[in-house]
C-alpha cells in the first residue's frame, strides 16, 4: 500500500476529529436595527447580559463613504470611518432598541478623533469596559489604527475613553516613498505594523487577554486571499499596559475572528480570509491554536453572546448572538448555532 500526499497531510494534520466542534450558523432578521438607508450599524460586540436585559455595542455611521482617492482629506472614506460606538438593548435576543451613543470621538488633536468603532465589551468589577479601534485625522491609506479602552459605570454609558491608545502597531515596516499606498515598502513589516484592529478582551488566567487582528505595512496575498493575521497581547491589570506575547502572532488567518473560553482553553472561529478561514480552533493554553473543524461559512463579524458562567461544551460559547449584514448599508441580525448536521454525523459515528 502506498500512501498519496493528501493521505499523508489529513494523518499529518490530524484531520480525523469527531463532530463535536462542527456546526452552521444559519442568520435571520432582527427587529430594531435592520437596514436603514443612509446609516451604516455595523460590527456588534459580544452580546452582554445585565439583570434581565441583553446590551450589545456596534458602530454607526451615516452616509456615504468615497474612499482615499477623492483628494479630499476630510471626506468620508470607510463605513467605519467617522464613526461612534452605540449601545442597543434587547430582552429577548430579538427584538432590539437603539438606545444612545456610547462612545464619541475624541477632541481634535486626540488620537481618536477622526473614528472610534468595531468595539468589544467586557463585564468585569461592577464595571463595563469597551475596547475599539481609534483612527486619528486625516485618514489615509498609510494611517496607523491603534486600539483603545474606555470605562463606565453603566451598561449605557457614558463610557470614557483613554487618554492614550493601549495597543499599537509594531511599525518596524519602511514605507517607499511618499505617494499615499500602504503595499508600496522598502522593508515590510511584521505582521501587525501597520495596524492592530478588532480587539476581544479576556479576563483569563488571571490577566488580561487582548487578542486582535494585525495588519502589515507592505500587506501582500498569500494562499488564502489576504495576509491577516491573529496577535495576542497580555497584561495584569485591564488598564494595561499590555505586552505583545512573543507567540505572535498566534494564528495564520481569520478576518473576523471571535473567541470564547471554554473548558480552560480559547476557542476561536476564523471566519474571512486566509488558508485556515472557516475553521473552528481551540488553544488548550488561548496561544497554541490547532483546527478542530471545517464549516461552511458563517456569520460575518460575529459577537457572541457571552454568558457569565462558564461553558459547558465546545460551541456553547457561539450558541447565538449578532452579526452584520452588508447590503449598502450595514445592519444587523442574528445567528444561531445549528449543530444538526453534527448530530446526524454523531449517531453514525464512533465518536458518541
Ligand atoms: C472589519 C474589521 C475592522 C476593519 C474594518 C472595520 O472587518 O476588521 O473594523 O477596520 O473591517
Amino acid at each position: 500500500m502506498k500512501k498519496s500526499a493528501a493521505t499523508i497531510r489529513a494523518e499529518e494534520r490530524n484531520y480525523y476529529q469527531g463532530p463535536e466542534w462542527f456546526c452552521t450558523f444559519p442568520t435571520n432578521p432582527i427587529k430594531g436595527l435592520e437596514r436603514e438607508e443612509g446609516i451604516h450599524r455595523r460590527d456588534p460586540s459580544s452580546v452582554i447580559k445585565v439583570d434581565d436585559t441583553y446590551y450589545v455595542y456596534y458602530t454607526k455611521s451615516y452616509g456615504p463613504h468615497v474612499g482615499f482617492s477623492s483628494g479630499d482629506l476630510s471626506a468620508k472614506v470607510f463605513p467605519w470611518d467617522y464613526a461612534e460606538i452605540w449601545v442597543a438593548t434587547s430582552k429577548d435576543g430579538w427584538t432590539w432598541e437603539e438606545q444612545n451613543v456610547a462612545l464619541k470621538r475624541g477632541e481634535p488633536g486626540r488620537f481618536d478623533d477622526r473614528s472610534v468603532f468595531t468595539a468589544e465589551i467586557l463585564k468585569y468589577d461592577g464595571k463595563y469596559y469597551l475596547v475599539y479601534q481609534t483612527v486619528q485625522d486625516p485618514y489615509v491609506n498609510r494611517s496607523f489604527e491603534n486600539i483603545a479602552i474606555a470605562v463606565s459605570d453603566s451598561p449605557l454609558g457614558p463610557f470614557v475613553g483613554s487618554d492614550e491608545p493601549i495597543l499599537t502597531p509594531t511599525m518596524d515596516g519602511e514605507w517607499d516613498g511618499d505617494e499615499d499606498n500602504r503595499f508600496l515598502v522598502k522593508k515590510k513589516g511584521s505582521f501587525d505594523s501597520h495596524k492592530v484592529h478588532d480587539p476581544l478582551l479576556f479576563h483569563y488566567r488571571d490577566k488580561f487577554y487582548l487578542y486582535y487582528k494585525g495588519e502589515r505595512m507592505g500587506e501582500e496575498m498569500y494562499m488564502g486571499g489576504r495576509e491577516t493575521m491573529w496577535g495576542l497581547a497580555i497584561a495584569d491589570k485591564i488598564e494595561g499596559p499590555y505586552v505583545k506575547s512573543e507567540y505572535n502572532p498566534v494564528t495564520n488567518s481569520g478576518h473576523e475572528t471571535c473567541l470564547w473560553q471554554y473548558d480552560g482553553g480559547m476557542a476561536a472561529f476564523l471566519r474571512t480570509d486566509g488558508v485556515e478561514k472557516n475553521t473552528i480552533q481551540f488553544a488548550p493554553d488561548g496561544i497554541n491554536f490547532e483546527i478542530k473543524s471545517v464549516i461552511p461559512s458563517g456569520p460575518i463579524a460575529p459577537g457572541p453572546y457571552r454568558p457569565d458562567e462558564p461553558t459547558t461544551y465546545p460551541l456553547e460559547g457561539m450558541k447565538w448572538g449578532l452579526s452584520h449584514k452588508l447590503d449598502g448599508w450595514g445592519h444587523l441580525v442574528r445567528f444561531d448555532l445549528s449543530t444538526h448536521q453534527a448530530d446526524i454525523y454523531k449517531r453514525k459515528s464512533k465518536f458518541n
